[in-house]
């Protein structure tokens, strides 16, 4: 892991360079870059002083608790997140500010003001209680991206009940398991949501699922397609949400809950094919979504914030709930898909509300650059300050696209590392001190002590590369995996002792900046060089005739492993042999012979899982021929299936 190959030399001679200009640092939030070696020298302190902004009904009694693999933080201290997310904004002029903007798929929209969204949470907690639910009760939510579901997690955090947040394209199977793993004793739905004009049918899953799960005893359903539902409701078992919450009190005062009392569980995909339930707890996530909001982001009062990703991801609980609300701030939200009704969507919503900070992901971006820049052109985008992006490395291409044709050249982008586990972003400019390079997440956040470390632990210099590892507890990490705290110490910190393992691989550059090269076994070994996907793929997305590409390592007689890779060609831009040559050589170009793929398959589309992530795993069985493993997180199953068949044709 320690050499240098010289496709990271690539990489990291990257030469541009984006310092913030003088007008962002006049008014960013924090611009002095002293509060790095500030939070190094006192990393418990730093944390505190953040804990100090927010409401606590008991002041903790200390800080931190390591016992490793095991923290606790601010012990002994009281508080509750739904109260710092709305009771606290009652007093002052936020009582009337816009808490959430929501708009829906076919065009629908609704203001939730701070006063609107602690009524809303009061009506349905008090709802809760009387279905008999009680503190520390699991509820899973399946729900669209309406505000009843901002509504019920803050709600649930309210009374200490945790959630468990299920996407709602996840299947009913999946839902089932999740239901199980936590024994939840309520699922909260709706009669659907719409998606590209149609509607996923949540209710009809959520009955599918339920034939197997004897610990729920209620569902709650929210109406949102009407008419057009086709599902029932179960005599007993099922209640609508608007006659749950008919009559119920607006006054729920918050729980007081134990610091690390639970707050949530969220299953995420591990090595394995059972998903984890990560679990979080009250105190420290609040903190860290809160603190990252404020610094990462710049939220100032009057910004309109939007962050692109569905709830049903950890990116929605800190960045569309917790960590906007936590700051008063005004969170967008939307329920349908970047391209219905056209391809201008996003930037429609932009310059409907005047958005002034917009965070979406790399995959996001990409897209958008297939369809090409005449869309975002269509749109007054003159309101956004600042941009960030956020779940998989950003190719330079696509860094650069998004800074001109959505920041208009002139706003800073923060790249935010972070994962589940980690609760809230660790690794990310600060966009009013930072000066920023396309692909790099840059620095750790301030109290954070990440490294990149070789086999043995050991520190690898600048211009290397290894596993990125956390040194420190930080106040917004996991505390376990939900009924399996064997596979909590396995998974994160069985690799060092003491020593949070990311699964990450990463390098350093000359400046100590980051470079998050993904996961580990993304990483293709040729003739013992280490190459990323990730650095193929970026080469092959920066030549003009590509949209997508993915990347993997298919095993080879003599050089161990060689680079095979799937393109998905521009709209307009035909497949051929010739632009395979093509292709090849500009990978060796930009990169070096070492990285140039063996082969190169034409893809209409690339496997990805229901968040956009693309499934290497499932390439890698593709092209050694092997029968494919686990597809049951994949967004589309026909996708592999087509390329497979490609595959064998053209073998
Ligand atoms: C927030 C989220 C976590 C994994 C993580 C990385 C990858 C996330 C970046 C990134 C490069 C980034 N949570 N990842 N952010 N890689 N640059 N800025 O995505 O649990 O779903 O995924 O995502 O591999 O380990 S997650």
């Amino acid at each position: 892991m320690a050499e240098i190959s010289p496709s990271i030399e690539a990489l990291l001679s990257e030469e541009r360079r984006f310092p913030p200009s003088q007008e962002f640092i006049d008014q960013a939030n924090v611009n002095d870059p002293a509060v790095y070696e500030r939070a190094d020298a006192d990393y418990e302190g730093f944390w505190e002083s953040w804990a100090e902004e927010l409401h606590w009904f008991e002041k903790w009694d200390r800080v931190l608790q390591w016992d490793p693999p095991f923290a606790q933080w601010f012990i002994g201290g009281k508080t509750n997140i739904s109260y710092n997310c709305l009771d606290r904004h009652l007093t002052g002029a936020r009582r009337n500010k816009a808490a959430i903007v929501w708009e829906g798929e076919p065009g629908d929209w609704q203001v939730y003001t701070y006063a609107d969204l602690h009524r809303e949470v009061c009506r349905f907690a008090n709802g809760l209680k009387s279905l008999g639910v009680k503190k520390g009760d699991r509820i899973t939510l399946y729900m669209p991206m309406i505000p009843e579901l901002a509504i019920a997690m803050l709600a649930c955090a309210r009374i200490g009940a945790p959630h468990s947040i299920v996407f709602g394209g996840f299947s009913p199977e999946s839902l089932r398991d999740r239901i199980n793993d936590c024994e939840g004793t309520v699922v909260i739905t709706a009669d659907g949501g719409y998606r590209r004009g149609g509607i996923i049918p949540l209710k009809q899953n959520t009955d599918e699922a339920l034939e197997g799960t004897p610990t729920v005893e209620k569902v709650v359903v929210v109406q949102r397609v009407g008419d057009k539902f086709e599902g029932s409701m179960k005599e007993g078992r099922d209640i609508w949400w608007h006659d749950l919450v008919e009559g119920q009190s607006r006054v729920c005062p918050a729980e007081p809950m134990d610091s690390e009392d639970m707050l949530f569980i969220l299953y995420t995909s591990g090595t394995t094919g059972k998903p984890k339930g990560v679990v979080h707890t009250t105190g420290g996530y609040m903190v860290g979504t809160y603190a990252t909001v404020k610094w990462v982001f710049d939220m100032k009062e009057e910004d309109v914030y939007w962050c692109t990703a569905d709830i049903g991801w950890v990116t929605g609980h800190s960045y569309i709930v917790y960590g906007p609300l936590a700051n008063g701030a005004t969170s967008v939200m939307y329920e349908g898909a970047p391209d219905y009704p056209d391809r201008d969507r996003f930037w429609d919503i932009v310059e409907k509300y005047r958005a002034t900070i917009v965070y979406t992901a790399p995959t996001a971006i990409r897209a958008c650059m297939r369809w090409g820049e005449e869309h975002p052109k269509k749109h007054d985008l003159s309101s956004v300050r600042l941009l960030g992006t956020v779940g998989e490395p950003i190719n330079p291409e696509a860094w650069m696209w998004y800074r001109k044709n959505i920041g208009g050249d002139r706003v800073p982008i923060v790249d935010t590392w972070w994962q589940t586990e980690t609760g809230s972003i660790l690794i990310t400019p600060l966009p009013g001190i930072t000066t920023t390079t396309p692909g790099s997440a840059t620095k750790p956040f301030p109290g954070i002590q990440a490294e990149i470390v070789d086999e043995k632990g050991a520190p690898v210099g600048p211009g290397q590369g290894g596993y990125l590892v956390l040194k420190r507890p930080w106040p917004s990490m996991l505390r376990t995996i939900y009924g399996d705290p064997d596979r909590y110490v396995e998974q994160y910190w069985s690799r060092y002792p003491n020593i949070y393992f990311t699964g990450d691989g990463a390098k350093m550059d000359e400046n100590g900046f980051f470079w998050i090269l993904g996961r580990v076994d993304d990483v293709i070994n040729v003739a013992g060089h280490r190459i990323s996907t990730m650095e193929v793929e970026s080469a092959l997305v920066d030549h003009n005739a590509v949209a997508e590409a993915a990347s993997i390592g298919k095993s080879h007689e003599v050089k161990g492993q060689g680079v095979v890779a799937f393109v998905t060609l521009k709209e307009g831009i035909d497949t051929s042999a010739e632009m395979e040559q093509v292709l090849k050589q500009h990978v060796r170009t930009k990169i070096g012979a070492i990285a140039r793929p063996d082969e190169i398959y034409f893809t209409a589309d690339l496997p990805k899982t229901r968040s956009g992530k693309i499934m290497r795993r499932l390439l890698r069985d593709i092209a050694e021929g092997r029968v494919l493993g686990d597809t049951t997180t994949l967004a589309d199953p026909a996708v592999v299936e087509m390329l497979k068949q490609q595959y064998e044709d053209e073998e």
